[in-house]
C-alpha cells in the first residue's frame, strides 16, 4: 500500500513517516485499492459493488487509513481480500460483532462490512438484529442474491418460496425474511435498498449511509448469475424490468410509511426507505467513558489501577 510521506525526521536512527495533510493528497485510485484479484464468477453483481465501493472510496477522499473493510463467509463475503486496505474476512455470520468492537473503539474511522443474505439473515440472523436496535455506527451492505451462492445453491432467507435448490429439491416452502422490514423493525436507522445493474443508485446509496450517524443498511441486489440466474430481471430495465423509486413524496421519518413501500411486491422500490436520527451506541459509550476518565484525571496508568485494586478491597 503507497502512501504518500513529507520528509521523513530522523529519531534515534529510526526514520519516522509522517502522512502529507489530507488537502494536499490525491484521492486513492483503483489501482492503490485493489488487492487480489477478485475470484467471483465472471458476471456476478458482486464486482458491480466492490466497483463502486473503490469509487466511493476516491469521490470522498478516505484514505488507507481511516477506513477498514469487514466481512463474514460467502462469495459476498470474499469483499475484504480485494481491497488494499485494514481489514477481516471474519466468521459466517459474525461479521457485525467483529465489526462492532471496530467501530466502538476506533471512532476516527469508517467502517464499512460486506456480506450475504445467508451471511446476515441466517446464521448472523440474531447479530443483525442487535446491531441494528443498539446503531452502532457502520455502514452494512448485503448483497442480496436470494441464494447460498459460495456453497452451490442452497435455499437462503430470502430465497422465494418455490425456489428449487439442493436443500429444496422440490422448491422451498418457506416464507422470505423481507431485508427491508426487518432492518426497519430490528431499530436500524438508516435502511435503503438498490441493485447492482444500476451502479450510480448504489454509490449514491452507499454515500449517504456512510454520512449517517448510526447503523447504515442497504439491500442490494447482487446477481448470482451462476445459481440464481436472472432473479432480479424484474428489477432491470434492461431485461424488460421497471427500476422504481421510492416515490418523492415518502417521509423518510415515517416508520410506518417505511413498512408500506417495504411490503411492495417485487421490484419494489428502490432509494432510502427510512432515516431518523437517534443516539449511537459509540456516542452513549462515549459519554461514559469521558466522565470516567475525568475522575482519574491527573493520574498515572498505575495510580488508576491501584484505585481499582483499592475499591476491590
Ligand atoms: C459456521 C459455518 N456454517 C456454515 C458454513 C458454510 N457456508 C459458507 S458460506 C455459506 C452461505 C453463504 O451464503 P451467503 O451469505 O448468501 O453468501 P453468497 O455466497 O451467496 O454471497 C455457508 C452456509 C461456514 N463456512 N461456517
Ligand atoms: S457462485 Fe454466484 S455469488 Fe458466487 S461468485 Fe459465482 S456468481 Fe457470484
Ligand atoms: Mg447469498
Amino acid at each position: 500500500m503507497s502512501s504518500p510521506l513529507v520528509e521523513a525526521p530522523v529519531r534515534s536512527g529510526n526514520i519516522v513517516a509522517v502522512p502529507l495533510p489530507d488537502s494536499e493528497r490525491k484521492p486513492l485510485s483503483k489501482k492503490e485499492l485493489s488487492a487480489d484479484q477478485p475470484t467471483w464468477c465472471p458476471g456476478c453483481g458482486d464486482f458491480s459493488v466492490l466497483a463502486l465501493y473503490f469509487k466511493l472510496i476516491e469521490k470522498r477522499k478516505l484514505w488507507h487509513e481511516k477506513i477498514t473493510t469487514i466481512a463474514g463467509i460467502g462469495c459476498s463475503s470474499r469483499f475484504p481480500y480485494f481491497v488494499q486496505a485494514h481489514g477481516a474476512h471474519y466468521i459466517h455470520g459474525r461479521a457485525l460483532p467483529f465489526a462492532s468492537g471496530v467501530s466502538l473503539s476506533r471512532p476516527d474511522l469508517h467502517v464499512f462490512v460486506f456480506g450475504g443474505d445467508g451471511d446476515a439473515f441466517s446464521i448472523g440472523g440474531n447479530h443483525f438484529n442487535h446491531t441494528a436496535r443498539k446503531n452502532i455506527k457502520m455502514t452494512y451492505v448485503v448483497m442480496d442474491n436470494w441464494v447460498y451462492g459460495l456453497t452451490k445453491k442452497q435455499t437462503s432467507p430470502t430465497s422465494p418460496t418455490g425456489f428449487k435448490s439442493k436443500t429444496d429439491v422440490w422448491g422451498s416452502m418457506d416464507q422470505p425474511i423481507n431485508p427491508m422490514k426487518q432492518a426497519i423493525s430490528a431499530g436500524a436507522t438508516f435502511v435503503a435498498r438498490t441493485t447492482h445493474t444500476n451502479p450510480n443508485h448504489v454509490l449514491q446509496m452507499m454515500e449517504a449511509a456512510m454520512d449517517h450517524d448510526g447503523f447504515g443498511f442497504i439491500e442490494c441486489l447482487s446477481e448470482c448469475v451462476e445459481f440464481y440466474e436472472g432473479a432480479f430481471d424484474a428489477s432491470n430495465p434492461r431485461k424488460g424490468g421497471a427500476f422504481n423509486t421510492v416515490p418523492a413524496d415518502h417521509d423518510v421519518t415515517d416508520e410506518m410509511a417505511a413498512y408500506k413501500i417495504a411490503d411492495s411486491a417485487f421490484p419494489g422500490y428502490f432509494g432510502i426507505y427510512y432515516n431518523v436520527d437517534r443516539p449511537t451506541k459509540n456516542a452513549n459509550e462515549a459519554k461514559i467513558n469521558a466522565s470516567s476518565q475525568e475522575k482519574v484525571k491527573g493520574l498515572k496508568d498505575w495510580q488508576i489501577l491501584q484505585k481499582n485494586f483499592d475499591r476491590l478491597k
